[in-house]
């Protein structure tokens, strides 16, 4: 299978992180990238591409216009206001707070488009993201145009961003991006099964009040895990998209065994929708020595993860989310692809 990647994507290149109540070194770092396009290569998945530029118009499908601009003008303003480290928001409207009037303030304004604390935006950060974006759109085309299935090394990744906001490492939402770029090339359904171990609230948010776009998503219980509020079993969408959002919260310390039972309902739930295509939002935090996470995946299980998904039978797309122990890394992912591949 393809894989695409631009360099422009190690462009974010976070320094540290606020997490566990400290500043400590970031994790999602331009390595992760690295590691696993040289496994990729080590292993003759495919050919490497460089994804093109699919310019504003799929990304305004997704965000808001606001967003996108304050975005494209962050670090600009940044160094106006004297600042010149790495930026993080500190302060948000939550209840009782207004959202109206939007504050003129810089930090104001990280606040109002931002989720977290936890992360940090520098002066390339949003170019890499907008080449993440294409990386991911690029995979799509290829698809649209026959590929039985492509991988985006997406970086940074994305399914923690929502309309108007970006968080969790996240700035421009990949998978909803490609999704409805789906749609508006004429594809009737698409469904995106979130495998990363948290939840993807901003997929989920995206789409929760339409039937077009599936969104099903495994992952840690948010009672007891980032991103703590969404992700729930009782989130199953409203309005027109009421049955067409599922999700799985699963206990901390979860092994492959039980998490394959929840990946069947979801594979079932895929199939009964009967899509055009599919996203996978490929997290590969689920492993036994994530850093940061709390599953208990061996590196074999990935493979069995691919076969599963190939199983389904559908063109689909790959497209990286989370995953943080570096050395694994490479390895987890040419498993689920290959695992893909040997299962297609
Ligand atoms: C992004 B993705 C742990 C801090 C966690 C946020 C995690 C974002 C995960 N002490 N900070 O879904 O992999
Ligand atoms: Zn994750």
């Amino acid at each position: 299978m393809k894989t695409i990647f631009s360099k422009t994507q190690l462009g974010h290149d976070p320094k540290n992180e606020i997490s566990d109540g400290e500043l400590k070194p970031a994790v999602e770092i331009p390595q992760r990238a690295e590691i696993v396009l040289g496994t990729i290569r080590d292993c003759g998945l495919g050919e490497v591409m460089e994804p093109d530029d699919f310019g504003v118009d799929p990304l305004r499908r997704v965000h808001s216009a606001d967003y996108l601009a304050f975005m494209e003008s962050f670090w600009a303003r940044w160094i106006a206001e004297g600042r010149s480290s790495e930026a993080f928001p500190f302060v948000w409207p939550v209840r009782t707070l207004r959202e109206d009037p939007v504050p003129e303030h810089i930090d104001g304004l990280l606040g109002r488009y931002s989720m977290d604390s936890g992360t940090p935006v520098g002066e390339f950060t949003f170019e890499a993201a907008k080449a993440s974006a294409n990386t991911a759109l690029t995979a799509a085309r290829l698809v649209k145009q026959g590929e039985k299935a492509a991988f985006g090394l997406c970086r940074p990744p994305g399914h923690h961003s929502g309309p108007d906001f970006f968080g969790g490492y996240c700035f421009l939402n990949n998978a909803a991006i490609a999704a409805q770029w789906f749609r508006d090339q004429g594809a009737e359904r698409v469904a995106i099964l979130d495998v990363d171990y948290h939840h993807g609230n901003g997929t989920q948010s995206i789409f929760y009040d339409r039937s077009d776009v599936l969104f099903l998503s495994i992952h840690a219980d948010p009672k007891v895990e980032y991103p703590f509020f969404l992700g729930h079993a009782d989130e199953t969408g409203e309005n027109e998209g009421a049955g067409f959002n599922q999700n799985w919260p699963l206990p901390l310390g979860t092994h492959w065994r039980e998490y394959a039972r929840a990946l069947e309902e979801a594979c079932n739930k895929v199939v009964a929708f009967k899509p055009d295509y599919l996203i996978i939002s490929l997290g590969l935090d689920c492993f036994e020595n994530d850093p940061i996470s709390g599953f208990k995946f061996k590196s074999d299980d990935f493979t069995a993860l691919g076969n599963r998904l190939a199983a389904i039978g559908l063109p689909t797309v790959f497209l990286m989310e989370g995953g943080y122990a570096v050395d694994a890394l490479g390895t987890n992912c040419v498993n689920v692809l290959r695992g893909f591949e040997a299962g297609a």
